[in-house]
């Protein structure tokens, strides 16, 4: 599939770079090739024609070390639109390759392609690219993984064997009418037809048995699973019946480690866990299952997704294949899926390591404070439509602080870098709520939300507390923020309505947990800190893809420092343009 000529040598290439020269650099330059193209795939009985990356989906597996420069081209030969954004990588002055559409490209159109250029500072663990323009992530996505500097050890017993587990979301139809038809109504976007493990949605799904995700193991030995959501819309629950995990790195930084039999886990979230396997051959088969947490009133894909974890029999014993057959097949028992309080333990169950190799950098100080409000509301219905919004009589749409945000049709960067951002967007995104209220209580009698491409601009090196809220406009729910170019503590989280005067007494300014994705409870507020100590445009946003695309994201603008390191590199000659 896709086996270019101009691959082979780059791929060999980077084999021999990676071979022989990776012990006397400190960094091994890494090249990838992703031809964007359709591929079959069928799953449920269903064969669809879905964009792919090398035909493959998922996609391919990127691995790299800390300190690597990854040169990544991106060719396009599909009519839709593509950007690649790779999650949690912090992009530290190459902003021009963190790839959501409109925020820092132009997005690649047809025949075109771009070389995503990029060095990997300061990180290590499982992360994971996806495109970053409409729905197109359904099928878009892979892990990327950043393996410790060579001879560095892992904080924790070193894995026997490392395995990645994607969890995604299948939809029969294609994804990208299912948004179109949503934003067009104005009503809930149709729910997914299955949860995929690896992109297999397993044996609990009619016509799926043989799509099943299966982990063979050996007794007594310890197993590193990179866990990824890059489901659309759906926190998970996940479990392997009968086994604890141990969870020991979330979103690449390393944490407390602690066990726990079920690990919750948003869109845009990672999270290593170590399975150590049973001493002695077990008398079972054990499956290992995700479902979602859903918090909202709205309708959902409330269907549990499979693998089997299954335990390699030595050869010449009493366990034949058949036997292996008659096996029972045990089933971990999840929790219900409005257990907003097990997601409450679990979260405040997460810290960061705080070593000495490893310390958490939570700005103790503070220069800027921020209230965002983030939740759903409306938007009035056309004249001469009927909408499928709250009432009939509106459309649904989300925003942070009350703006609703509206794509630019050319790149926030772009404009920023040359300073032609007149008419593209403002400076005057509102630091707190315009007119507050009570944010958890009775629902105010109008629901319809403002909008604008608003930013905040921030001097660099701006430390910057952010307290996100929650409302119960249209009832309340769990919402995953994502902040692109950087990672930050969260030092705080309750329930109701956050109060300035008494919470951040109650904060956790020394190992709190370090990341680029945390869900704003539901019903409750959560608080942020980082440091703005990377010149760009970096956009932050709702990871369930529906509220993104109803408008809950914004952007800030981080303005270059003095020195030369402080400063964003020009734009690449093959930026595409819009
Ligand atoms: C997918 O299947 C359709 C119908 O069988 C076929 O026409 C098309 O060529 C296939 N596409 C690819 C990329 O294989
Ligand atoms: C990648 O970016 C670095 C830093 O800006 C630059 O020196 C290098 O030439 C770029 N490489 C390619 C292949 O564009
Ligand atoms: C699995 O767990 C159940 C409930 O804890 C226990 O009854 C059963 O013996 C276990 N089976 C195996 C094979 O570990
Ligand atoms: C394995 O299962 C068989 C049949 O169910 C049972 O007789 C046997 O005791 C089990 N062995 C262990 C070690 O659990
Ligand atoms: C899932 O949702 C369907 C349709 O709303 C409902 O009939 C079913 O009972 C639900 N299943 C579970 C396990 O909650
Ligand atoms: C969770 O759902 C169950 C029914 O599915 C319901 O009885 C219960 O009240 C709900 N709990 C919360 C906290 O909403
Ligand atoms: C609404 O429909 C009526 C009758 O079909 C038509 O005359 C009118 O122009 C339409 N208005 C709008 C805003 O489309
Ligand atoms: C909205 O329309 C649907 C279908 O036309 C109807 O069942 C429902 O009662 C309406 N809801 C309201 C609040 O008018
Ligand atoms: C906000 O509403 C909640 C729920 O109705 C109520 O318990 C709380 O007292 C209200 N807070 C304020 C400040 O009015
Ligand atoms: C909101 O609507 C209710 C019922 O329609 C009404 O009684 C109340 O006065 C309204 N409140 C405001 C502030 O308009
Ligand atoms: C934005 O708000 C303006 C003013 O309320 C409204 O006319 C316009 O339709 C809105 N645009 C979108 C895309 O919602
Ligand atoms: C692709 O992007 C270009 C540049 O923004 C835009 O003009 C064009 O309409 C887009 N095409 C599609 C199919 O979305
Ligand atoms: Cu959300």
């Amino acid at each position: 599939m896709g086996v270019s000529l101009v691959k082979i040598p780059l791929f060999l290439l980077s084999l021999i770079i990676f071979g022989i020269f990776e012990h006397a650099l400190a960094g091994t330059t890494r090249h990838y090739h992703f031809e964007i193209r359709h591929q079959n795939v069928t799953r449920l009985c269903h064969t669809k024609s879905m964009v792919t990356v090398n035909g493959q989906f998922p996609g391919p597996r990127i691995v790299a070390r800390e300190g690597d420069r990854l040169l990544i081209k991106v060719t396009n030969h599909v009519s839709n639109n593509i950007t690649i954004h790779w999650h949690g990588i912090r992009q530290l002055q190459s902003g021009w390759a963190d790839g959501p559409a409109y925020v820092t490209q132009c997005p690649i159109q047809r025949g075109q392609s771009y070389v995503y250029n990029y060095t990997i500072v300061g990180q290590r663990g499982t992360l994971w690219w996806h495109a970053h323009i409409s729905w197109l992530r359904s099928t878009l996505y892979g892990p990327l993984i950043i393996l410790p500097k060579l001879n560095a050890q892992y904080p924790f017993a070193k894995p026997h064997k490392e395995v990645p587990i994607v969890f995604g979301e299948w939809w029969n139809a294609d994804p990208e009418a299912v948004i179109t038809q949503a934003l067009q109504t104005g009503g809930g976007p149709n729910v997914s037809d299955a949860y995929t493990i690896n992109g297999l949605p397993g044996p609990l799904y009619n016509c799926s048995d043989k799509d099943t995700f299966k982990l063979k193991v050996k007794p007594g030995k310890i197993y590193l699973l990179r866990l990824i959501n890059a489901a659309l819309n759906d926190e998970l629950f996940f479990s392997i019946a009968n086994h604890t995990l141990t969870v020991v790195e979330a979103d690449a930084v390393y944490v407390k480690p602690f066990a726990t039999n079920t690990i919750l886990i948003t869109p845009g979230q990672t999270t290593n866990v170590l399975l150590k396997t049973k001493s002695h051959y077990p008398n079972a088969t054990f499956l290992m299952t995700a479902r979602p947490y859903a918090s909202g009133l709205g309708t959902f894909d409330n269907t549990t997704v499979a693998g089997i974890l299954q335990y390699k029999t030595p050869p010449n014993t009493h366990h034949s294949a058949a036997s292996l057959k008659n096996l029972p097949l045990l089933k971990p028992i999840l929790p219900a899926l409005n257990d907003t309080s097990f997601a409450t333990k679990f979260n405040n169950k997460l810290r960061s390591l705080a070593s000495a190799q490893f310390p958490a950098n939570v700005p103790q100080k503070v220069d800027t404070h921020f209230f965002f409000t983030v939740g759903l509301g409306t938007t009035p219905c056309p004249q001469n439509q009927t909408c499928q919004g709250p009432t009939n009589a509106t459309k649904f749409a989300a925003s942070v602080n009350n703006v609703s945000f509206i794509q630019p049709t050319t790149a926030l960067l772009q404009t920023h870098f040359f300073g032609q951002s007149n008419g593209v967007y403002t400076a005057d995104f509102p630091a707190k709520p315009l007119i507050p209220f009570n944010y958890t209580g009775t629902p105010p009698n109008n629901t319809m939300v403002s909008n604008g491409t608003k930013v905040v601009v921030l001097p660099f090196n701006t430390s910057v507390e952010l307290v996100m809220q929650d409302t119960s406009i249209l009832g309340a729910e769990s919402h995953p923020l994502h902040l692109h170019g950087f990672n930050f503590f969260a030092v705080g989280q309750g329930f109701g309505n956050f109060d300035p005067n008494k919470d951040p007494a109650n904060f956790n300014l020394l190992d709190p947990i370090e990341r680029n994705t945390v869900g704003v409870p539901s019903g409750g507020w959560v608080a942020i800190r980082f440091l703005a100590d990377n010149p760009g445009v970096w956009f932050m946003h709702c990871h369930l893809e529906v509220h993104t695309s109803w408008g809950l994201k914004m952007a800030w603008v981080v303005l270059d420092g003095k020195l030369p390191n402080q400063k964003l590199f020009p734009p690449p000659a093959d930026l595409p343009k819009c």
